[in-house]
């Protein structure tokens, strides 16, 4: 079963929208890897979504507020997008006392419900199987709002992925699952460990809608979701959504990311999501160069009050905490 892409567009508020989130998750994301590799401040691992933008955007564009999301690993746009405070997000980055989930950060087991982000789990593809409880949820009391579970390529590949995706399609849940498909899982690549193609296909095992889109153009994804939160909305159960994408950096910052081919690398560089927005929003007469310089400014200078603010808080007394011995990400980063 095919999903179609109505084609529905965004509005021209929308659209600016989603430009200044753009901008605003790169400034973000390529200030955290700056401070990460100067190891200052930062504390933990991260897995950027540099080069994978446009599935946050475009997906945030197209769901409601009341709507709920839980991200992938590679989930920093969304807690943008979804207005989550910056400062929050720095503070708990730099281990500091008020972050959130009281410094047992990490992307993936930090919900913030203000927001509308629901907590992802470090076991890869099990934040499906929470999604649809919390989608069960919202069914049951008759909310008529969606929930949206994004995963990996590589996490298809895990049990959870598997249970998850049919418990919500004989469930009928209302569930749209987004696979950011970037090619690797770490350093293996996709095709090296799957037959299918379009992992999308995977979709008519389970009897739901599936569909491939490019995850580099925000719009097709936003319209992509658009139809599939219809859908869901109106009782018609999940679609599963995949994005075609690639990273830019490694799999985490600390990866050397020496295994992909630098060809490959150069032209992820070239099919640039926010470039690729950019160019287009100009040629329909709705950006001049002038807006987008302002709004590089706007994010870098909220960034900078939010690293500002973020290092007056007091470091995070983690004593007596018996998980911190557990945690080895910490050691040798400067405070
Ligand atoms: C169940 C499970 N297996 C392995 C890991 C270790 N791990 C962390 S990230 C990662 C790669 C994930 O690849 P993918 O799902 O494609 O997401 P991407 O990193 O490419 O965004 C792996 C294997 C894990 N966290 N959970
Ligand atoms: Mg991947």
């Amino acid at each position: 079963m095919n999903a179609a892409n109505t084609g529905k567009e965004p509005g021209r508020e929308t659209l600016r929208r989603m430009m200044e989130q753009l901008v605003l998750v790169r400034e973000f994301e390529t200030r955290c890897e700056e401070l990460w590799k100067a190891r200052v401040h930062m504390v933990g691992e991260f897995h950027l979504s540099l080069g994978q933008e446009a599935i946050a955007v475009g997906t945030c564009a197209a769901i409601r507020p009341s709507d709920l999301i839980c991200p992938s690993i590679r989930g920093m746009g969304v807690y943008l997008c979804r207005g989550a405070s910056l400062r929050d997000l720095m503070t708990t980055f730099f281990d500091r006392a008020g972050g959130i989930a009281n410094g047992r950060w990490a992307h993936w087991h930090s919900p913030v419900p203000d927001a509308g982000v629901l907590a992802q789990t470090g076991m890869l593809g099990s934040g499906l199987v929470t999604s649809g409880g919390v989608a069960l949820s919202q069914k049951y009391l008759k909310t008529g709002n969606v929930v949206v579970t994004m995963l990996g390529d590589g996490a298809t590949n895990t049990g959870y992925f598997h249970e998850g995706v049919n418990f919500a399609a004989f469930a009928d849940l209302p569930l749209v699952i987004i696979i950011e498909n970037n090619g690797y899982a770490v350093s293996t690549p996709i095709s090296s460990v799957v037959r299918v193609k379009d992992l999308s296909r995977r979709a008519e095992g389970y009897g739901i809608p599936g569909i491939t889109v490019d995850g580099n153009d925000a719009i097709a994804v936003y319209q992509t979701v658009d139809d599939a939160l219809e859908r869901a909305r109106a009782g018609g159960g999940p679609t599963l959504i995949e994005c075609k994408t690639y990273r830019f950096g490694g799999s985490t910052v600390k990866d050397a990311d020496a295994l992909r081919p630098a060809a490959e690398k150069d032209a992820a560089r070239r099919n640039c999501p926010v470039q690729r927005f950019k160019g287009m929003l100009s040629e329909r007469g709705l950006l001049v160069e002038d807006d987008y310089r302002s709004m590089v400014k706007a994010a870098r200078a909220r960034i900078e009050e939010a690293e500002r603010l973020a290092a007056e808080q007091p470091m995070l007394d983690a004593s007596g905490d018996p998980l911190t011995e557990f945690w080895p990400y910490a050691e040798g980063v400067s405070k």
